[in-house]
């Protein structure tokens, strides 16, 4: 290479201040001073091809600090992938562009992971490095041979999933993970040391990590670290000392250059310090050149490894697992029709273990755990044997009491591809890791949440334990399949549904206690229109009573009730209220007719219940923190009996 480096890190730094200047929002003090270490990682280490961005084998890149988004779309134009293009930069977070605020796996080829909420990318890099690691022991070296590189900044580092996701990483060894981290001692809010005084290379080191440090702006430095970092077997957190904004004279090395346009002076003066000529968006031909031969290392990587994939026997099976398709097999269709004759009266959540035992026979991308709770939210199968630092073929996986950094780490299996994770806690727990489902759920990952001990039903434990608002916020959120099974037919074809799912991720909630068989057959999976017809009424139909999950079979029997005082009560199963709503208005109208009384029940929240019943209909739920008691003393606490709620529909129908 004939052009100095700094040269071309250059086209990096001019990137990042003319798109935000342009944009007039943005970060322009993040790639700027991390341009020098990308420029390094792209050009020497970071195996990939622009031709061919989902290639199996390459590497993977997560910008942990997504704020930076603009080091991303640089990177990506300038190795070579066909967007980025320049206008797209010059758009930069325009609707019209794919270089979005930060960045979004769905946008553009090459970003591997939606970044932005600090720490998480780092944490999703986690679940990578464990697919690859997982995928490596059974395909071998010839097949899955790659890293996983972050670039994370102070936030990435000083968030708390970061101690979960760390503490992953480093006890599963998972040595081919490097982080470069961006050590500027700078945040919004001025230097890091308003904030905090941790020894931060200790507590890496401590957690099983190898620590190396550089001076990011000097290139040879930083091969020696990284050169470090691959010869150790452990993790590397390597501390690059950089300066924000590096090249803008007045302004780099403070907050002033995180988030907002250097302004046209600057800009100036940073053109004169950096020896940058070139007008915004044009770049070099010489740098251009320089930076399209990155890809070379990478290019010739793939077409050895698609040689050896050519020759090698398991190359049906590898594609195979690659692309995803994931059908329940034999196991389970005897599974299911054995529910047929035997019906069940067991909790969801021992259900869903039996449906997993057939799925995880059959199907072997699939990857289970629990954050701890592997007992109650009844996760593993004898299929799935442990994967640890020693057998990285096992297929469940002991996350600890993580349960944020074990959904950041699925969605980074999903994103990965060749498994299919998915993980357990108890649902009022989902808020531990609420901001990775709704990344999961933004990014349109095949993840599955197995949530247990799903309402007051789990009884003892008390309101700490005791979801309530939990299944509506969580219905809440967009793209995300919330099912709530009503007995071991419905837990049967809602885990198959979330299998099917390709696109978004699906959340289980399960009940600790057990529940009568409802469903006696099974020649079509009801469950996949959200809300079905489980009973018709037998006088003329006068109420329908709407439950899900353990309130279904209440449904029943208040609806025996209504019937004896002659009054037709239909009970609808609604599963999953997002599918219901996919389904047609006449389908809709049909199960939930207009001329009825619609009364709904659900051992949470009532709040958002009235989009079905409208505002004339009734809602019995719990609108308060739960109570410590045995359930039996909970649901006669709550209201939530037949003795309580018949009368009360009753008296609205006017008896
Ligand atoms: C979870 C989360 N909290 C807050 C923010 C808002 N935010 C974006 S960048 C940033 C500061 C991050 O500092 P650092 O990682 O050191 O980035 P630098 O200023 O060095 O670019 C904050 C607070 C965020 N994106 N995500
Ligand atoms: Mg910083």
């Amino acid at each position: 290479m004939t052009l100095p480096e700094r040269q071309l890190a250059n086209a990096i730094r001019a990137l990042a201040m003319d798109a935000v200047q342009a944009a007039n929002s943005g970060h322009p003090g993040m790639p700027m001073g991390m341009a020098d270490v990308a420029t390094v990682l792209y050009s020497d280490y970071l195996r990939f091809d622009p031709t061919d961005p989902h290639w199996p084998d390459r590497d993977r890149f997560v910008l942990s600090a997504g704020h930076g988004s603009m080091l991303a779309y640089a990177t990506l134009h300038l190795a070579g992938y066909a967007r980025p293009t320049i206008d797209d930069i010059r758009n930069f977070r325009q609707l019209s562009s794919p270089c979005a605020g930060h960045p979004e796996n769905f946008e553009l080829e090459g970003v591997e992971t939606t970044t932005g909420p600090l720490g998480q990318g780092l944490a999703t890099a986690v679940g990578m490095a464990i697919a690859e690691r997982h995928l490596n022991s059974l395909y071998g070296d010839d097949l899955v041979d790659h890293r996983t590189w972050v670039i994370a900044g102070d936030g990435c580092l000083m968030e708390g999933i970061n101690h979960e996701a760390i503490g992953l990483a480093g006890h599963l060894g998972l040595g081919r993970m490097t982080v470069l981290w961006d050590d500027n001692k700078i945040t919004i809010d001025g230097a890091t040391d308003l904030s905090t005084s941790e020894d931060i290379a200790a507590r890496y080191a401590a957690t099983g990590w190898h620590v190396e440090s550089c001076d990011g702006h000097d290139p040879a430095d930083i091969r020696r670290a990284i050169d470090a970092a691959l010869a150790d077997p452990r993790p590397s957190l390597i501390a690059c000392r950089t300066i924000i904004g590096f090249g803008a004279p007045n302004k780099q090395g403070t907050s002033a250059t995180h988030g907002a346009p250097l302004g046209a002076d600057e800009i100036a003066a940073a053109r004169e310090t950096l020896g940058w000529t070139a007008a915004p968006f044009d770049i070099p031909a010489d740098v251009a050149d320089a930076w399209a031969g990155f890809a070379d290392i990478g290019k010739k990587h793939h077409s050895l490894w698609k040689l050896r994939l050519a020759n090698s026997e398991k190359k049906d099976e590898f594609s195979d697992r690659i692309t995803g398709g994931v059908v329940p097999g034999a196991a389970f269709t005897a599974y299911l029709n054995g529910l047929v004759a035997e019906p069940p009266k067991v909790a969801t959540r021992k259900a869903s273990e039996n449906t997993l035992g057939a799925l995880t026979a059959d199907i072997a991308a699939m990857i289970g755990g629990s954050a701890d709770l592997t007992g109650s939210n009844n996760t593993k199968t004898s299929s799935t044997k442990p994967l640890t630092k020693d057998d990285y073929s096992g297929r469940y996986i002991y996350y600890g009491i993580r349960e944020f950094g074990m959904a950041a780490a699925m969605n980074g299996m999903a994103l990965h591809g060749g498994v299919v994770p998915y993980g357990g806690t108890f649902l009022v727990f989902a808020d531990y890791c609420r901001a990775a489902i709704r990344l999961s759920a933004l990014q349109q990952q095949r993840v599955v949440y197995v949530m247990t001990h799903d309402s007051i039903g789990l009884g003892e434990d008390g309101p700490t334990h005791q979801p309530i608002e939990h299944l509506q916020s969580l219905r809440a959120m967009p793209n995300l399949l919330v099912m709530r099974p009503a007995d071991a037919v419905e837990t049967a074809e809602c885990w198959a549904l979330a299998l099917a799912q390709t696109d978004r991720p699906s959340l289980l909630a399960l009940t600790r206690q057990n529940l009568p068989p409802l469903r006696h057959d099974v020649t079509e999976n009801l469950c996949a229109k959200g809300g079905y017809r489980l009973r018709d009424a037998s006088a003329a139909r006068k109420v329908v009573l709407v439950a899900t999950g353990s309130e279904v079979s209440l449904a029943m029997d208040i609806a025996d009730k209504l019937e004896a005082a002659g009054h037709g009560a239909d009970v609808v199963s609604m599963v999953s209220t997002e599918l219901f709503d996919e389904q047609d208005g006449a389908y809709q109208d049909a199960i939930l007719p207009r001329d009825a009384l619609i009364v709904s029940i659900e051992a949470g929240t009532t709040f958002g219940w009235e989009r079905y019943t409208g505002r004339d209909g009734l809602r019995f739920g719990i609108d308060s923190f739960g109570a410590s008691a045995p359930i039996d003393d909970l649901y006669a606490h709550f209201g939530l009996t037949v003795d309580a709620i018949t009368p009360q529909i009753l008296a609205k129908l006017g008896n």
